[in-house]
């Protein structure tokens, strides 16, 4: 899809898919080392919930991995990112969720939005993205959402849940989901005995938004960071730090 054509969509319904952008063999390796450094009894700290199973966060992947950074840094999401945060927009956190067979839907949410106002900023203050890691199906989790959303500016009660048409966003692995951090989405139940559904979690931010207010959020280490291509470091500058509580949590 031409970029226009995604900044449209996502401003339209609230979201948008750009397929293939990444080969499909380069997400096959990827996915293999997610499903290790998910396992490895080391990271266990930086999961979002440890005692959730089903539904796995891994926070702080930039330092674990580095196949993440060129979808990070992905010119064709970058495109569509500052369209709508502007040029200095920067990365909140990349994280890997994985959802495994049997894994109940999540929620239906808005994305950072806790501490915001009941009425939403009509300026966008974050556009997320899921790179499908293994394809996203209906039936393996693909994420859901729910279109025209981001237009209520505000967080869905238990009646808009109730009353909204969610839509799961499938792909083949390789295509990357962005939407506006307003729009009301979820990830979708996994109703299948041996389907792993695995994703990097990218969320971009504007340069006014406080970070610090974001649990769980990883730093870039410096040693990272030192390794990272010119273009990368410009999107995570901000977060270089040995220790979450430097940077976070103040
Ligand atoms: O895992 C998913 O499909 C959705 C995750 C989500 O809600 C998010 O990344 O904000
Ligand atoms: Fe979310």
């Amino acid at each position: 899809m031409p970029q226009q054509d995604a900044i449209e969509h996502l401003e339209t319904f609230g979201y948008c898919l750009i397929e293939d952008a990444i080969p499909a063999m380069q997400a096959d390796a990827m996915a293999e080392k997610y499903f290790q450094l998910h396992q490895d009894p080391a990271n266990r700290d930086a999961f979002q919930d440890p005692n959730d199973e089903l539904y796995q966060t891994l926070f702080g992947v930039v330092n674990l991995d580095e196949t993440c950074w060129e979808c990070i840094a992905h010119p064709q999401v970058l495109q569509v990112v500052r369209h709508f945060l502007g040029d200095n927009a920067r990365l909140g956190e990349a994280c890997t969720k994985w959802v495994k067979p049997r894994a109940p839907q999540g929620g239906i949410h808005s994305d950072s939005t806790h501490d915001l106002p009941a009425r939403l900023p009509e300026t966008p203050w974050m556009i997320n993205s899921i790179w499908m890691i293994t394809d996203f199906t209906v039936e393996n989790g693909a994420t859901l959402v729910v279109p025209f959303s981001h237009r209520a500016r505000r967080r869905p009660s238990a009646s808009d849940i109730a009353e909204s048409h969610p839509v799961s966003v499938c792909g083949r692995r390789g295509s990357v989901l962005l939407w506006h951090g307003g729009t009301w989405h979820g990830q979708g139940a996994n109703r299948t005995d041996n389907q792993h559904r695995m994703a990097l979690n990218i969320a971009y931010y504007p340069p006014w938004w406080n970070l610090m207010r974001e649990g769980g959020h990883q730093p870039v280490l410096p040693e990272t960071f030192e390794r990272m291509p010119e273009a990368l470091q410009r999107l995570v500058r901000h977060k270089v730090a040995k220790r979450r509580a430097d940077i976070y949590e103040f």
